[in-house]
């Protein structure tokens, strides 16, 4: 089984447009449609398309939390999250004729000490049960740091790889707990290294030095560039093929909901980064949040090319 961790779960609400989104106008949404939102429950949809069983939890409140549940059922996701008073929060994702996509995510809601407390717990008992535990995106307020640090710290005691996708401060303080794998994108690991890191090869050499600190496998996502991952196995780089983008919200959540099904199944560092990727591309082959075809994936597996940098 795979736990997926959504501190700030969201009401997804993917707005199409008809023309391009102008600042200042009144706008007509052509489609919307509402997704269980929050980064983890993107991975959590991965994970049970690849076919593996997968528990979702975190916070949910209100009648958005009730609306996200119902949405999560639809999706097939078994769900053991804490019910919180407060509202879970919605995040608007706007995609342009052309593709681009503009997102506005809400801060989320205030959750109590007693809320956090339950949650931890939740933790401890659902890690025990799971191969692999996922921590993903961002924190409520009243979610302290050092709630952050127990979070990561209650999966490693119970002998459960912890892979985190988070940035800022969350990820800082991730990294210093040294959880099994680590996802971030250039900018976030830039931000934690403190000096830019742009391309295959500064994510390279940004990747090894996160690795060399103690963290198992870091994974640099590069958006259209790819992904490169250093682990005790080497530094690999992962390119998928080009494809036509629909929207690509979700994609670098949906790489790691695939890295933990790779792990899950004991795979090597190397065909995680591979599976992930073609799981990654496919998502983005969808007009759906965090949502992929298993067949666009096996057929993109094909095609995703990795090299090996040392
Ligand atoms: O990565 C896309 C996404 O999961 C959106 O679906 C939206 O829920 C947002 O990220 C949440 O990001 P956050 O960093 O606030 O957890």
């Amino acid at each position: 089984m795979i736990t997926t961790v959504t501190l700030n779960t969201s009401i997804d609400k993917a707005y199409e447009l008809s023309e391009p989104l102008e600042v200042g106008k009144v706008q007509r949404v052509k489609r919307c449609v509402d997704f269980a939102g929050g980064k983890g429950l993107n991975a959590a949809r991965a994970v049970r398309t690849c076919g593996e069983d997968v528990v979702a939890t975190g916070f949910v409140g209100g009648n958005n939390g009730r609306l996200l549940c119902h949405l999560l059922a639809l999706d097939g996701v078994e769900e053991r999250f804490v019910r919180v008073r407060s509202e879970t929060r919605c995040c608007v994702n706007v995609l342009d004729p052309d593709g681009r996509s503009t997102e506005f995510l809400e801060p989320g809601r205030e959750v109590t000490r007693l809320d956090v407390t339950v949650l931890l717990e939740r933790i401890s008992q659902l890690a025990a049960q799971s191969k692999v535990v996922t921590i993903n995106g961002s924190v409520p307020p009243g979610f302290g740091d050092e709630d952050y640090a127990a979070l990561v710290a209650a999966v490693k005691d119970a002998g459960t790889h912890v892979l985190v996708d988070a940035s800022g401060e969350l990820l800082r303080l991730a990294v210093g707990m040294l959880p099994t794998l680590v996802k971030p994108n250039a900018d976030e690991i830039s931000q934690i290294l403190g000096h830019p890191v742009r391309g295959p090869e500064e994510a390279a050499l940004a990747a090894r030095e996160l690795h060399g600190r103690g963290i198992a496998e870091v994974v640099v996502s590069l958006g259209k560039d790819g992904a490169v991952m250093s682990s005790d196995a080497g530094t690999f780089l992962g390119r998928a093929p080009k494809i036509s983008v629909v929207n690509p919200v979700g994609a670098g959540d949906t790489m790691v909901g695939a890295l933990a099904v790779a792990m899950a199944r004991g795979q090597d560092p190397a065909s995680q980064l591979r599976f992930a990727m073609a799981c990654a591309s496919a998502n983005c082959l969808s007009a759906s949040t965090g949502h992929f075809d298993m067949e666009d994936a096996r057929r993109l597996f094909r095609d995703v090319s990795l090299e090996r940098l040392d």
